[in-house]
């Protein structure tokens, strides 16, 4: 078994145990912690919690969903038919013969995996606005685009190209109708929509796709006149439909389904369930804010007063932690999200390096006034109640500080906690980096890495 191979299929397992995991967690009663269930939560959390079970029957499923997308007439109806060896959709030369989504199922053969096939109207049928959305819903249910273009590419086709990119799902641009236009090959395509991205943005842009990602094909190659010579030496002439040239296309799904396929639906699943889950974590901060300033109070008050009364600066840093530690569990609690210690201590230490100043201050004036502290102490335990004043006034500008800090990391916190439960040990943000980080550069996912690992 290849290394590929058995990699995907941990991926794989790893992401069906990630997703249940979030729905026993979401869908039982310890989202609402020690709190009575909160209706309105609920009923707001119920979208995101269907979410992550649809992601999840379709990991069991194993179907990878492949759609369609182009402007009318440019053969996106006839390439499927291509690929299924039947005249399975309607095709032809009139505009908008395909008038909603049609779901078709193709078994290849190859792995495992089967596969959806997804014939969808023209991009240029439905006006602007819409047009975005309905892009943008069928990407997101996709696992691979097939982008399908015939002749030169427009502006049209440019933009749509552009605005799918952002779905950040693998794409392949399929240039169908290669009968027609025998001179255009990879290069001349690639060139063209580097052209379009240069007037686009001055030429700063990726390009949009790779010429490993494009793909010729002729669906549906027009009917050739052919004459026949009979025996008697009579000629006759008829038309004659060619076979589809199409092979390229399907190598190329093979290939992803058999080196890529598990890897990728683990992949979309996971990022699925990333999304649900960061929705039901922002609506529940959303819906529990005023209790979690009360919180958040309650600590800062405790940790003021605690640092402010204690002598020992070594003990000031550790009862310090000791309390961020708990406020940030017991928002955790609050919020009904899970978060362990050990993701406390994780989650504590991001807030410290990206509060900066602001902490490191506290630090320091723990280091400085600490010392001052202890050494004030020390000597108003035998003299002058003139450095008892000087404790107590070290002491409550420290605790000050000390209080101020953790108010500044409750709040933090609350940030942190709508994207960090997401990265625990089986969190779908953890396992997207740990699949994207060990992908290989020839492959299809490996051009999601940048834009998947910047969120
Ligand atoms: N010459 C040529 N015509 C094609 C090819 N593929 C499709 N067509 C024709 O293009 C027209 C539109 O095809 P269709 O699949 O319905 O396009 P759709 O609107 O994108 O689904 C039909 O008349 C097809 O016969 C091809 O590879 N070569
Ligand atoms: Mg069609």
């Amino acid at each position: 078994m290849s290394k590929n191979f058995s990699n995907s299929e941990t991926y794989y397992n790893q992401a069906r145990a990630s997703l249940q995991q979030a729905i026993s967690w979401y869908g039982s009663f310890r989202r609402h912690g020690k709190y009575s269930p909160d209706e309105r939560l609920q009923v707001t959390v119920k979208q995101d919690l269907q979410s992550l079970k649809t992601a999840l029957n379709k990991l069991d499923n194993k179907a990878i969903r492949i759609s369609t997308f182009g402007l009318v007439s440019c053969g996106k109806s006839s390439i499927i038919n291509a690929l299924l060896k039947e005249e399975a959709v309607a095709t032809g030369a009139l505009h908008g013969v395909t008038q909603s989504l049609t779901v078709l199922r193709w078994n290849p053969h190859v792995s495992d995996i089967e596969v959806e096939l997804v014939d969808t109207p023209g991009l240029d049928e439905i006006a602007g606005e819409a047009r975005a959305v309905m892009a943008r819903e069928i990407a997101q249910k996709s696992d691979l685009i097939l982008f399908v273009v015939a002749g030169d590419i427009t502006r049209t086709e440019y933009q749509a190209l552009r605005e799918l990119r952002t779905s950040q799902k693998p794409l392949i641009l399929v240039f169908n109708k290669i009968d027609l236009y025998p001179n255009k090959d990879r290069q001349t395509i690639y060139n063209q929509l580097q052209k379009f991205n240069a007037a686009y943005s001055g030429g700063e842009l990726e390009p949009i796709v790779t010429t490993r990602e494009i793909v010729m094909v002729a669906a549906k190659p027009r009917a050739i006149l052919v004459r026949v010579e009979a025996a008697d030496g009579s000629t006759s002439t008829s038309w004659e439909q060619p076979e589809p040239q199409i092979a390229e296309l399907e190598e190329t799904i093979y290939g992803i389904l058999q080196k890529e396929g598990r890897s990728l639906l683990a992949l979309n699943a996971l990022v699925e369930a990333r999304d649900a889950q960061v929705n039901i974590a922002r609506k529940t901060i959303a819906l529990r804010q005023e209790r979690a300033r009360e919180i958040i109070w309650q600590y800062a008050r405790y940790k003021a007063i605690a640092v402010a009364v204690n002598p020992v600066v070594l003990l000031d840093l550790a009862g310090g932690l000791v309390a961020d530690l708990a406020l940030i569990r017991a928002l955790g609690k609050l919020y009904g999200l899970p978060i362990t210690t050990y993701e406390a201590g994780n989650l504590w230490r991001k807030i410290i390096a990206s509060s900066g100043g602001l902490l490191l201050g506290e630090i320091a004036s723990n280091m400085l006034l600490g010392v001052g502290k202890s050494g004030a102490a020390v000597t108003s335990m035998f003299e002058s109640s003139g450095a008892f004043t000087a404790y107590a006034f070290t002491a409550s500008a420290q605790g000050a500080i000390a209080g101020y800090s953790t108010f500044v990391i409750g709040n933090v916190a609350q940030v942190y906690l709508e994207r960090g439960c997401t990265w625990g040990d089986l969190g779908p943000s953890t396992l997207i980096r740990q699949i994207l980080t060990q992908v290989e550069p020839n492959t299809i996912i490996y051009r999601l890495r940048q834009e998947l690992l910047a969120q």
